[in-house]
């Protein structure tokens, strides 16, 4: 008889190292005297962080899991999570336009060869430079399958034409990578085609930068390819590998993404915390009154269970395990409980909540997108209840 209790169940076992502990302290530090205090102008401007991001990849804060033998640290995915939730609690906008970098290099990790690693790994370690990663388009976001953006083989170069939508640093990248149709014909998994692109190459259009509700420090953009000429060298891959190069990225980054949520519920609880601790009304302080007390002890119940989630996700992946399931789970419980978080502290506030000189209403705008990128929440419940329905035919 099915038993998803049995089918689903694994061990798992966290052991910090000393090395992580001490990059943890170095995200933390970094993230309380850089990030924290300049987030609220990066907010209000919308302006690119590109000094902090600058400051944080000296420190080796940007980039984590490029190899060693390609100049990185070498780092899994589970320190990246740690590293992440640390650089989340400064500000999420400025953590996400670090985080995209992640993303963009990941297809190429996964799937690059040598040669590629070699070039355009190699040169994110030698330089604080951006990258981004192009699947979404304005037709379609959950739907990757969907896109239509196509490449066509012409002699030894293949040329690009179509438009992607939302692309994080789309405006300050160096290279991107770009999902592309190559047949039309075949099943999603053997449709597209992956390619590393030069953000230089002709016939590649930046649009305006995006003004988003929160996350205001990233920039996000759409990108127009029109006869983009791409030589076959920079093909990531088998022809026709390029959905299933794009949706293994996110079992790596969707752990990424949660433990980013983590961090923003728990600047959240850590805000709320505070200002409990010294409002007074009635007679006492509100951390004595037992409805906004419990409700600092939900924020720290879900952050807790979001926190193990991501750690889990990540310590899979980096077991060689496929943990596609868990990164869907992680990414959907975390999100929900920024936004659980980042309200309830926008009530603990009562009216200070809601003005713009406390730091808790920019948490409640940042928190939203946790539900919608990297795949929406409703998407993650269809990669988790696809897996639940493939164990029950098993
Ligand atoms: O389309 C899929 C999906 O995940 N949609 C959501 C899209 C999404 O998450 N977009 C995020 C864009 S990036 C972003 O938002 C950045 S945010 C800013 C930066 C933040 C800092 C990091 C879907 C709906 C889940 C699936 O689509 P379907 O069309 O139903 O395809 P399937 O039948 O499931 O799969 C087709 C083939 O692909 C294989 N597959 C699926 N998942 C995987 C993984 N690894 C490897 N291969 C995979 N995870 C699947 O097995 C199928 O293979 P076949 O051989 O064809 O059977
Ligand atoms: P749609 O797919 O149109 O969805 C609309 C609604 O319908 C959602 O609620 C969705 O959950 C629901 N829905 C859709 N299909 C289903 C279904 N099958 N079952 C149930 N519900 C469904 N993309 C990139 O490629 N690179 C990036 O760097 C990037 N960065 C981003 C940054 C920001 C700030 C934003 C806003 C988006 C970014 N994205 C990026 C795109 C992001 O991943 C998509 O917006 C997201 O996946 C949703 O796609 P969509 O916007 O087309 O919504």
């Amino acid at each position: 008889a099915f038993s998803i209790t049995a089918a689903t169940r694994s061990g798992v076992s966290f052991n910090l190292s000393d090395e992580l502990k001490s990059i943890q302290e170095t995200a933390r530090q970094f993230a309380r005297e850089k990030i924290a205090p300049a987030a609220a102008h990066h907010d209000k401007t919308g302006e690119y962080p590109t000094e902090i991001i600058k400051q944080a990849w000296e420190l080796g804060l940007v980039n984590t899991h490029i190899p060693q033998e390609y100049g990185g640290l070498g780092l899994g995915v589970l320190d990246g999570a740690v590293i992440t939730e640390e650089l989340a609690f400064g500000c999420t906008g400025i953590q996400t336009a670090i985080e995209a970098n992640g993303l963009a290099e990941a297809p190429v990790i996964i799937a690059g060869s040598h040669e590629q690693k070699a070039k355009y790994l190699g040169r994110m370690a030698e330089e604080p430079l951006m990258a981004a990663y192009c699947v979404t388009e304005p037709g379609a976001g959950s739907d990757v399958a969907g896109a239509k953006t196509t490449v066509v083989k012409q002699g030894d170069k293949w040329v690009v034409n179509g438009q992607k939508m939302w692309i994080t640093n789309g405006g300050k990248a160096n290279w991107y990578f770009l999902l592309a149709k190559t047949d039309s014909h075949a099943s999603p998994g053997k449709a597209f085609t992956g390619f590393i692109l030069d953000a230089d190459t002709p016939g590649i259009t930046v649009g305006r930068k995006e003004q988003n509700m929160g996350q205001r420090a990233s920039d996000t953009r759409g990108i127009t390819f029109e006869d983009v000429v791409i030589p076959d060298e920079n093909r990531l891959g088998e022809v026709g590998q390029g959905f299933k190069i794009a949706m293994g990225a996110f079992d790596i980054t969707r752990p990424l993404v949660a433990s980013a949520a983590v961090g923003l519920a728990t600047r959240a609880m850590h805000e709320a915390t505070n200002y409990a601790m010294e409002r007074k009304t009635m007679g006492k302080r509100i951390i004595e009154h037992q409805a906004v007390a419990f409700m600092l002890a939900d924020m720290a119940i879900n952050i807790e269970a979001s926190r193990s989630m991501v750690w889990k996700a990540a310590w899979l992946r980096d077991q060689g395990k496929r943990n596609t399931y868990y990164a869907s789970i992680a990414k959907a419980l975390a999100s929900e409980t920024a936004n659980k978080c980042a309200a309830d502290a926008v009530q603990i506030f009562g009216g200070n909540g809601f003005n713009t000189e406390y730091p808790v209403e920019k948490l409640m705008r940042d928190a939203k997108i946790f539900m919608i990128y990297e795949g929406t929440s409703q998407i993650q419940r269809l990669v988790i209840s696809r897996h639940i329905a493939d164990l029950a035919a098993r």
